[in-house]
């Protein structure tokens, strides 16, 4: 098979707090694209981590009493062990106070300053501590953060800057050259309208203010401005500039990084002028998906609206959570989470759609033939339906991952599933049971059921793990290859099934 890469990031996440439901959305679904590449034959770096430094961690760590670094070094230390209990599968988690980014991002400061790109003014503006934000006055809304809507400082101090003015054509140039390079559309005519037209300041990227960032090595009061910092890290985490690029060779330029879209700007703008100053590719793409939002605010560390997520883990069980946030909320717009929504798109389609057809299906096979699998093709009509929808997935899923529509490609595979639930419903195989004449009618009807839910289990694998793997024991199969998903009829005949296991609790809505 051609060596095919897929490179896939999300945002580095501010260690603050602990991670809420808004971060494990985010980091879901780009695990989600990740597992179903490498299914479909992709060598995939899914690159994850936190950005550590800045004045809003500083002042945290003084309210804790402790040091920066034993600040966030506990919150990360959480925060992997969240991920792990998600299943999400980086390939790296990358850390900003991680020796290699730092030497990177010094080198890279370095060098833009050396050609001319950054250079040393004074900076007076406006500046949002909660977002490490610039503001010029007139993008201020009632005299506050846009983005937040908190108040901002004035301050003033000597400072570097990157000449961002210098590549706003060529910026724009590239958005038109390249129309996918943002994503949804709607995000491009924003960027373009709010902040290139009006005209591009040049960017301070230095601090001098606290010290709880990466120095510049020719000026060490100075350190890195924290976005310059973090966007570093893309290229940082492959070994750019270090003795070793050879996963920068592989997997630049990124497929996809994935942010929310209050940070698309930062991507789109600042980040491609840092790459075309430094002479290197573009990312394929900057996908700004929408914000969970709580009773229309966003779940918000700040806001303090939110639960652990690891209660909901408790609670639900971790494949329902991954549904809920690949299924619920099409990817790109906002979407209200609820506890009531998530469960009742457990009970709907995880309980009712999928659990009841694997049940429904072993159980009867169990019953019917010891759990022996067969298949006399004694084939009907009805039959071919079944057949034809479950082989199109092999088309239709990929296609919608490859547009990041996980939600989507999720309902292409359920369709399928409801499909398989109304042919038992419509070939009612307790019928054919009792008729002598009819057992290998019932043996072909078994075996489509339980070749459907193996074809669907192959893609399930990289939406819920966990759920496919259950599924794959009970089948006791091992055609579990993406390829595999393309032939109707691998299920070797002699097969003998496992033992029926639960999928899904049925959750009752606690009445308070
Ligand atoms: O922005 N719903 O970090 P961050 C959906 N360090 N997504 C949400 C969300 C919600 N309720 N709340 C947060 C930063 N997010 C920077 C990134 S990248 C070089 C540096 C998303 O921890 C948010 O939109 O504040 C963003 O994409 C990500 O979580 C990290 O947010």
């Amino acid at each position: 098979m051609e060596n095919k890469k897929f490179y896939i990031t999300t945002p580095i996440y501010y260690p603050s707090a602990n991670f809420h439901i808004g971060h494990c959305y985010t980091t879901i679904v780009c695990d989600a694209i990740a597992r179903f590449k490498r299914l479909a034959g992709y060598d995939v770096f899914y690159l994850t981590g936190t950005d550590e430094h800045g004045q809003k961690i500083q002042k945290k760590a003084e309210e804790a009493g402790v040091t920066p670094k034993e600040y966030v070094d506990e919150i990360v230390a959480n925060a992997k062990d969240l991920w792990k209990s998600l299943g999400i599968s980086y390939d790296k988690f990358i850390r900003t106070t991680d020796e290699e980014h730092v030497e990177c991002v010094q080198k890279i400061f370095k060098q833009l300053y050396d050609q001319g790109d950054i250079y040393k003014g004074e900076y007076k503006g406006l500046y949002c501590t909660p977002c490490e934000s610039f503001w010029t006055e007139s993008q201020l809304v009632d005299g506050k953060c846009p983005d937040c809507g908190r108040e901002v400082n004035e301050v003033s101090e000597e400072a570097y800057f990157l000449k961002l003015s210098n590549y706003a054509d060529r910026l724009i140039k590239y958005y038109d050259e390249h129309p996918d390079f943002i994503e949804p559309l709607s995000r491009k005519n924003e960027m373009i309208n709010n902040f290139i037209k009006p005209g591009l300041e040049d960017l301070c990227v230095s601090r001098t203010s606290f010290d709880w960032g990466i120095p510049v090595t020719f000026d060490d009061k100075h350190v890195v401005y924290v976005w310059l910092d973090a966007l570093s890290n893309y290229i940082s985490a492959l070994g750019y500039k270090s003795d070793d690029e050879t996963l920068f060779n592989k997997y630049w330029p990124a497929d996809v990084h994935v942010v929310g879209k209050e940070i698309v700007r930062f991507h789109v703008i600042i980040w491609p002028i840092m790459l075309m100053a430094l002479g290197i590719e573009l990312p394929k793409k900057v996908f700004g998906h929408g914000w969970l939002v709580i009773n229309g605010g966003k779940i918000s560390k700040s806001l303090g609206n939110y639960k652990d997520p690891r209660e909901y883990i408790e609670s639900y069980g971790v494949d329902p959570i991954r549904y809920y946030a690949l299924r619920e909320v099409p990817f790109g717009s906002d979407g209200v989470f609820s506890e009531e929504a998530l469960i009742n798109r457990t009970n709907a389609d995880l309980v009712n759609n999928l659990g009841n057809l694997v049940n429904r299906t072993i159980s009867m096979t169990k019953k019917y033939f010891e759990g022996m699998v067969n298949n006399p093709r004694v084939n009907e009509e009805i039959d071919n339906d079944l057949i034809a929808s479950t082989e199109r997935l092999f088309e239709a899923v990929p296609a919608k991952v490859d547009e990041l529509k996980v939600g989507e490609a999720l309902q292409e595979i359920f369709d399928v599933l409801k499909k398989a639930n109304k042919y038992i419903d419509d070939t009612t195989p307790w019928i054919l049971a009792k008729d002598e004449t009819k057992q290998d009618r019932l043996r072909t009807v078994l075996y489509n059921l339980l070749e459907t839910i193996r074809i669907c289990s192959v893609y399930l694998q990289a939406f819920i793990p966990e759920t496919a793997e259950k599924i794959f024991r009970q089948l006791n199969t091992d055609d579990k290859e993406f390829e595999s998903a393309k032939i109707f009829g691998l299920l070797k005949d002699g097969t003998v099934l496992n033992e029926p296991e639960h999928l899904f609790d049925r959750i009752e809505i606690k009445e308070d």
